[in-house]
């Protein structure tokens, strides 16, 4: 898995470009369907990218970002492989969502059931016009196992959420956008440039801020108001106290830093 080349058996491919890690769903012939191979694959991206980069994206080659999961695999599983292969992917996803460098997906074509889990684990995700969201679950007699039941709950609302798994919906990239599953929609082909830009961007805050970002928010939507407050005390402090904040709180107020721009220019 070098720059550039593929994975295991080349299910994923990963790209070092600079400081942003690009890791990419390799299996388009089967609309990147993720096997128990695949996952694991994707986690070993993760983990590469984790101690090298300072921030990933994570996109499908072909027109479909991800099929979700390998519905030929699963048929044929004794019922704790299954809940052991579940566990596997809130393992994995878990490591994107709450790990310590940012992931931004790319989205496009099918973003399905545990497709959308896995771009609901990113912290960003950009669509283009021709992605589509699904959660089939419903009409295949299985239920999300990788982490949507809470992600995607969170990310559009549990009533949504559930309307879709029930009804079988399809939403296109603008609607989903209006739902609040994904922030930026842009023109088709332009996904991955973006989700690039994105990350980007994203690599040049302080790391601690970042993991603060991945690691204290999602936690502290868990708490109550009260110990939400109080931790937000805490980690607002202790970031305060790195020697990159000192620095670049400085660089502002000497004028060294750049200003906050209005929508638009920045
Ligand atoms: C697959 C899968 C898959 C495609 N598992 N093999 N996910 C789903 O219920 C979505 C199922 N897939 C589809 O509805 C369609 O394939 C797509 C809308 C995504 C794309 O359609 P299309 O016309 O471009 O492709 P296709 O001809 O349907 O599929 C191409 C091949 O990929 C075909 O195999 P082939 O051997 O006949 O060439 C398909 O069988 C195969 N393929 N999707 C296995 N998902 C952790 S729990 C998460 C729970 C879920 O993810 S549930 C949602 C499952």
């Amino acid at each position: 898995m070098n720059d550039g080349s593929s994975g295991a058996e080349g299910l994923v491919t990963y790209e070092l470009r600079g400081d942003i890690a690009l890791i990419g769903l390799n299996r388009p012939d089967k609309r990147n369907a993720i096997s128990d191979r695949f996952v694991e694959a994707i986690g070993a991206a993760v983990t590469r990218a984790t101690d090298e980069a300072k921030a990933g994206v994570i996109h499908g080659h072909g027109p479909h970002f991800c099929a979700g999961l390998d519905l030929s695999e699963h048929s044929e599983k004794p019922l704790f492989e299954a809940v052991k292969g579940s566990r596997q992917w809130h393992r994995i996803f878990d490591m994107i969502e709450r790990g310590l460098i940012p992931f931004v997906s790319a989205l496009s074509g099918a973003v399905v059931g545990g497709g959308f889990e896995l771009a609901a684990s990113t912290q960003v995700r950009v669509a283009d016009s021709t992605a589509f969201f699904a959660l089939p679950e419903g009409q295949r007699g299985i239920f999300v196992g990788g982490g949507g039941s809470v992600r995607i709950a969170r990310l559009i609302g549990a009533p949504r959420m559930g309307d879709m798994m029930l009804t079988g919906r399809t939403l296109g990239a603008e609607e989903m956008e209006r739902w609040g599953g994904v922030s930026y929609v842009v023109p088709e082909g332009e996904a991955l440039t973006r989700a690039i830009e994105i990350a980007a961007r994203t690599a040049t805050n302080a790391e601690f801020t970042n993991y603060a970002i991945l690691n204290a928010l999602p936690r502290i939507s868990d708490m109550s108001s009260e110990d939400g407050l109080f931790t937000e005390s805490m980690v607002a402090s202790l970031a305060t106290m790195t020697p990159d904040a000192k620095q670049r709180l400085r660089d502002f107020l000497e004028k060294r830093a750049a200003k906050v721009q209005a929508p638009g220019n920045g």
